[in-house]
C-alpha cells in the first residue's frame, strides 16, 4: 500500500458490536466494486460466538463472530481496520492490538479525555483513529466503512463504486454526503473521503487526512470542508504556509451565518460552536485563503470552485481519463421485492386456524380480545383450533368435562409412571412430560379414536352388539373403549358414569353411546373387566357430539374419525397431570428410581 494509503481493495475490517444493516451495507458496496473479497472478515459481539448469515452479492455468506477483540485479531491477523459502534474501552483494545491499524469510532458521546488517551496512543504507535462520532470514509472502489456515503443509489449517483482523483476530508458526516454528489458533478470523482467527526478532539484531524491524500498519488486535488469552532483548521494552515502540501486544496469553513446571530450558537456537533473570533468560519476562510487555498466567497459557490480547480488540473494535463464501468446491480432483498410487487414466492407452509400477524392474534378468525371479553372457555379454544368454529356450549363444556376428568388417574398408571420415573432421573419438566405422554396408545388411553371408529362403523351398518363383538374376537381385535386393569361390573368408572350423565342431560341424542352401552352389556357377560373404560365413553360420545349438534357435515364427522382427532383430547387432558407428577416428584426431592429385584421374575 503506498504511503498514506488507509485501504485497499482488499482491505478488511474487524466489526465491533453487531449491526447487521451497517456491515450489509459495506458488502453491498463491495460487490458494486466488484471486490473478490467481503470487506468484513470477522464480527466481535462481546459473550457471543459463532456465524452470522449476510449477503455478498447474491451469495449468502457466514461471518465468524467472535466473543473477544484478541480471539478475533487471532483468528483474523490479515484485518487491519477496526469499526466500533459502540465506545471508548473497546476502541484502546483495538488499538493496542498488533494487527489492528486503523480504528473508525462510529458511535457518539465517547468522553473527551478517553479520545485524548486514544489520540496520544494511536500517534505514538502510528496508528490511525477516525472519530469518534463519524460515519466513517470511503475508498472508491475500494473500501467503505460502515453507512458512509448513503444508500446504493446514492453511491452508484456519486460513482463511488470507482475511483476519481479527489481527496475530501471534511467533519460532518451528512455534510460529506453532500459533497461527494457535488465532487461527481464537477470532477472525476471521489479517490478517498474521510468525515473526521464533529467532536472537540477528533481522533485524527484535516490536517492529518490532507497531508496523507498529498502522498497518495492518484490524488490530484484535495477537497476540505471545516466547520465554525476549535483551531483544526489552523493545523491545516500551517501545513499549507509550510508548504507541505503541493496539490490544489479548495476548502470552506461552514458557519458563516454564525455571526447573524446575537449570541453564540452551538451547531449539531459537539465542537461546532465559536468560541472566539479566531474559531469562527469567517477567520479560518481567511486564514485558509491567506495561506494558499482556494476558498469561495460562499458555500454555493463552493461547487465552482472545486470544478475550477478540477479543470485546470485537466487542461494542464495531469488527470488520467478514470477507467468507467457500469457496475452490477445489487440483488433486491425478497422482503423488499415481495413489498413492492416486482416478485411473488411460493409459500412453503398453509395454516388455517391461527394467525398472529394483525394487531392481535386470532384463533378460527376470532381475535384474542373477544375470546376473553366474551368469556370463552378452553373448550372454546378447542373448538377453535381443533375444529375452526365455535360449537354450542354444551359440547364446549362436554369437552371441558373430558379435560377434567383424564388430567389424571394417580400414579400407577403408564403414563404417570413413566414421567414419574424420568423425572426421578433427574430429567427436565419437557422430558419427563413427553415420556408419559409417549405411552398413550391402543392400550393406555389412545383408544379413543378407535373406539369412535369401530362403535360408529358398527351402528351404522346395523350390526347388533353380539355380532359386532364377535366379528372383532374373529378378527382378533379387541374391542377399543372395552376393559380396565382395575374396574369391574361391580365397580364402575366414575368418569364413564359422569359423562354419560352430561351427555344424557344435554345432548340432543345419544344413540352411539347407547349402542357402546349395549356392547359393553354383552362383554360383561364374556368377563367382568370388560367395562366401558373413558375411551369408549368419550369415543362414542363425541360421535354423537358431531352427530348432533349439527355443527358438522357428514364428510366432516367422516373426516375427523378418520383423522382421528380425540386421542388428543386424552393427551391433552393428561398432560396436565403429568406435568403435575414432575412437580410433585421434584418437590419430594425424589431420588434416582431403581425397579426392586425382588419385582422381577429372573428366568431362563
Ligand atoms: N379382553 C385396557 O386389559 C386393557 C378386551 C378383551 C375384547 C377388549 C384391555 C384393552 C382395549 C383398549 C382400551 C383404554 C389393556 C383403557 C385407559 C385410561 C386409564 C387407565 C387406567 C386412565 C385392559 C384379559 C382378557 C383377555 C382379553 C380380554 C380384554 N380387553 N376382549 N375386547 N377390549 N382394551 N384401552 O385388564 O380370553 O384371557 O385372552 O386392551 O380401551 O387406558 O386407569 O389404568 O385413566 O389412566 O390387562 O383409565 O381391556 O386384560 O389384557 O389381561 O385381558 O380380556 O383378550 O381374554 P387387561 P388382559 P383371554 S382406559
Amino acid at each position: 500500500m503506498a504511503t498514506g494509503q488507509l485501504f485497499s481493495r482488499t482491505t478488511q475490517a474487524l466489526f465491533y458490536n453487531y449491526k447487521q444493516l451497517p456491515i450489509q451495507r459495506m458488502l453491498d458496496f463491495d460487490f458494486l466494486c466488484g471486490r473478490e473479497t467481503p470487506s468484513v472478515a470477522g464480527i466481535i459481539n462481546p459473550g457471543s460466538e459463532g456465524f452470522q448469515k449476510l449477503f455478498f452479492g447474491q451469495e449468502e455468506i457466514a461471518i465468524p463472530v467472535h466473543g473477544s477483540i484478541e480471539a478475533a485479531c487471532a483468528a483474523h491477523p490479515t484485518a487491519d481496520v477496526f469499526i466500533n459502534f459502540a465506545a471508548a474501552a473497546s476502541s484502546m483494545s483495538a488499538l493496542k492490538q498488533p494487527t489492528i491499524r486503523v480504528v473508525a469510532i462510529i458511535a457518539e458521546g465517547v468522553p473527551e479525555s478517553d479520545t485524548k488517551h486514544l489520540i496520544a496512543y494511536a500517534r505514538s504507535n502510528n496508528k490511525v483513529v477516525i472519530g469518534p462520532a463519524t460515519v466513517g470514509g470511503i475508498q472508491a472502489g475500494a473500501f467503505r466503512i460502515g453507512d458512509t456515503a448513503g444508500t446504493i443509489d446514492n453511491i452508484i449517483a456519486c460513482k463511488l463504486y470507482r475511483p476519481g482523483s479527489v481527496g475530501f476530508v471534511s467533519k460532518s458526516g451528512g455534510m460529506s454526503n453532500e459533497l461527494y454528489n457535488t465532487i461527481a458533478r464537477v470532477t472525476d470523482g471521489i479517490y478517498e473521503g474521510i468525515a473526521i467527526g464533529g467532536d472537540v478532539f477528533p481522533g485524527s484531524t484535516l490536517s492529518d487526512h490532507v497531508l496523507r491524500f498529498n502522498n497518495i498519488p492518484q490524488i490530484k486535488m484535495i477537497v476540505v470542508l471545516g466547520e465554525l469552532g476549535g483551531q483544526d483548521e489552523y493545523s491545516l494552515v500551517e501545513a499549507l504556509k509550510q508548504g507541505k502540501v503541493n496539490k490544489p486544496v479548495v476548502a470552506w469553513v461552514s458557519g458563516t451565518c454564525a455571526r447573524l446571530f446575537k449570541s453564540e450558537v452551538q451547531f449539531g456537533h459537539a465542537g461546532a460552536k465559536s468560541g472566539g473570533e479566531l474559531e469562527s468560519a469567517q477567520a479560518k476562510n481567511q486564514a485558509l485563503k491567506d495561506a494558499g487555498a482556494v476558498v469561495p466567497t460562499s458555500f454555493e459557490a463552493f461547487e465552482a470552485s472545486i470544478k475550477e480547480a478540477f479543470d485546470k488540473l485537466v487542461e494542464a494535463g495531469k488527470i488520467e481519463s478514470v477507467k468507467e464501468f457500469t457496475p452490477p446491480p445489487i440483488p433486491e432483498d425478497l422482503n423488499t421485492a415481495i413489498k413492492s410487487g416486482k416478485v411473488r414466492a411460493p409459500t412453503h407452509i398453509i395454516s388455517t386456524i391461527s394467525d398472529d400477524r394483525g394487531e392481535e392474534p386470532c384463533y378460527a378468525g376470532v381475535p384474542m380480545s373477544s375470546i376473553v371479553e366474551q368469556g370463552y372457555g378452553v373448550g372454546d379454544v378447542i373448538s377453535l383450533l381443533w375444529f375452526k368454529r365455535s360449537l354450542p356450549r354444551y359440547c364446549t363444556k362436554f369437552i371441558e368435562i373430558c379435560i377434567m376428568l383424564c388430567a389424571d388417574h394417580g400414579p400407577c398408571v403408564s403414563g404417570a409412571h413413566n414421567t414419574i420415573v424420568t423425572a426421578r432421573a433427574g430429567k427436565d419438566l419437557v422430558s419427563s412430560l413427553v415420556s408419559g405422554l409417549l405411552t398413550i396408545g391402543p392400550r393406555f388411553g389412545g383408544a379413543i379414536d378407535d373406539a369412535a371408529r369401530y362403535f360408529k362403523d358398527a351402528y351404522d351398518r346395523g350390526l347388533t352388539p353380539y355380532e359386532f363383538v364377535e366379528s372383532m374376537k374373529k378378527k382378533g381385535i379387541r374391542v377399543p373403549g372395552i376393559g380396565h386393569r382395575i374396574k369391574r361390573g361391580d365397580n364402575r368408572d366414575k368418569r364413564v358414569e359422569l359423562l354419560q350423565e352430561f351427555a344424557r342431560t344435554n345432548f340432543p341424542s345419544v344413540k352411539y353411546m347407547e349402542y357402546a352401552v349395549q356392547v359393553e352389556t354383552y362383554t360383561l357377560t364374556k368377563a367382568n373387566n370388560l367395562v366401558m373404560n373413558v375411551d369408549g365413553a368419550i369415543g362414542s360420545l363425541f360421535l354423537d357430539l358431531l352427530a348432533g349438534s349439527g355443527m358438522f357435515t357428514k364428510p366432516e364427522i367422516d373426516e375427523i374419525v378418520e383423522i382421528g382427532y380425540l386421542n388428543g383430547l386424552f393427551v391433552l387432558a393428561r398432560s396436565i397431570g403429568l406435568i403435575g407428577h414432575t412437580f410433585d416428584q421434584k418437590r419430594l426431592k425424589q431420588p434416582l428410581y431403581r425397579h426392586p429385584w425382588e419385582d422381577v421374575l429372573y428366568t431362563k
